[in-house]
């Protein structure tokens, strides 16, 4: 969420009325007094827009602590504690809410599923929307599986308006005149935002990293996460990326086509050495950072993805493994695999 939050939880009556009062209890007494209400019967799960709506609002508001509550201060108050730690990051926000807010927060399924589909930039369109601060469309030239997917997914999980352009590989449309004058490598992808045209993955998303801060997938400015935040994004770029270009394009690493093959090997034995560091670089992680997902976690799961093909596929590390499913499963990179025709 870009800045840290006081949150506190339990049963709304017993709120006193300092900072901002959310109370999900239609019968509760203290209800008249809340800052904002969401009236949810006993043990029922809010629908999404409601999801959405309501946590908009909450960051609407001017910083305070917040006071969650509902009649007893477990189910629906632990699904909108878990919602909060899902929008800053934390893995295993149902957990993480049983661990630092109450052993029997979110009681039932119902619960568990909302918090599970809940895609945070469907959260920050909303408050963007409420703040009237939506900022003009940014447009992306793509091309599915590409670099672009990184930016893509990136897109989605900040949840700006943006309008995709595809680059028609099959055309060669990257070597064609106009292309070539936004970005006369002809690589894919390339971000127009306003007067700014931009190519190179990583600054696309650092770029979009600055402009919402408020998100919170990139560490605070000037700070030791921040600094390894960098480390992990450079690495990526230069390191594994490169790699798994040489492989897919040997042919222009080569004067003798006889020469390819072993091109390949070798490019091959380069991308295992590197993921196997990677590996036990994440540990058990589960993320890039820890516990807290960033945007490097997508560039990541992108490179992972295009492993998948190779006799070593990084999906098959157990730390690169469990990372990637992790990422997989984010609402919004499941709405990016979609769009991009990659789903089964
Ligand atoms: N360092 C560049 C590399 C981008 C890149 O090589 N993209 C590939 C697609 S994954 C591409 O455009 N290939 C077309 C070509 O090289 O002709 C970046 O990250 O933006």
């Amino acid at each position: 969420m870009g800045k840290d939050r006081r949150i506190v939880g339990g049963p709304f009556a017993t709120w006193t009325g300092q900072g901002i009062g959310l109370c999900l209890d239609p019968e509760n007494p203290n209800r008249p007094n809340a800052t904002i209400t969401l009236d949810l019967p006993d043990f029922t799960a809010p629908t999404q827009p409601q999801l959405h709506d309501t946590l908009a609002a909450l960051l609407a508001l001017p910083e305070a602590p917040i006071y969650i509550g509902c009649k007893a201060g477990i189910g629906r108050t632990g699904t909108f504690i878990a919602a909060l730690a899902k929008l800053a990051g934390h893995a295993g926000p149902i957990a993480w809410t049983r661990h630092h807010y109450l052993s029997t927060a979110v009681e039932t399924d119902a619960q568990a599923a909302s918090i599970a589909a809940l895609d945070p930039g469907a959260v920050w369109s909303a408050y963007r929307a409420r703040t009237n601060t939506t900022p003009p469309p940014v447009a992306l030239y793509y091309y599915p599986d590409n670099a672009s997917t990184f930016p893509h997914m990136l897109l989605r999980e900040l949840g700006i308006p943006f309008e995709l352009r595809l680059v028609d590989r099959k055309q060669n449309a990257q070597r064609s005149p106009d292309y070539l004058r936004l970005n006369p490598n002809g690589t894919i992808p390339v971000l127009v935002d306003d007067d700014l045209v931009l190519s190179e993955t990583a600054a696309i998303a650092l770029h979009l990293l600055d402009r919402h801060p408020e998100c919170g997938l990139a560490p605070p400015l000037g700070t030791p996460e921040r600094a390894r935040f960098y480390q992990w994004m450079i690495h990526l770029t230069n390191t594994p990326q490169p790699e798994i270009l040489i492989r897919a394009y040997p042919d222009r690493h080569v004067t003798d086509p006889v020469a390819v093959p072993d091109v390949k090997a070798t490019a091959l034995r380069r991308i295992d050495t590197i993921f196997a560091r990677i590996d036990v670089a994440l540990g058990q992680g589960p993320y890039l950072l820890g516990d807290r997902f960033s945007a490097a976690d997508l560039f990541l799961a992108m490179l992972t993805g295009w492993t998948a093909k190779h006799p070593n596929p990084a999906t098959a590390l157990p730390n690169v493994g469990a990372h990637f499913r992790l990422v997989m499963a984010r609402p919004a990179v499941q709405a990016t695999l979609s769009a991009e025709g990659l789903t089964n």
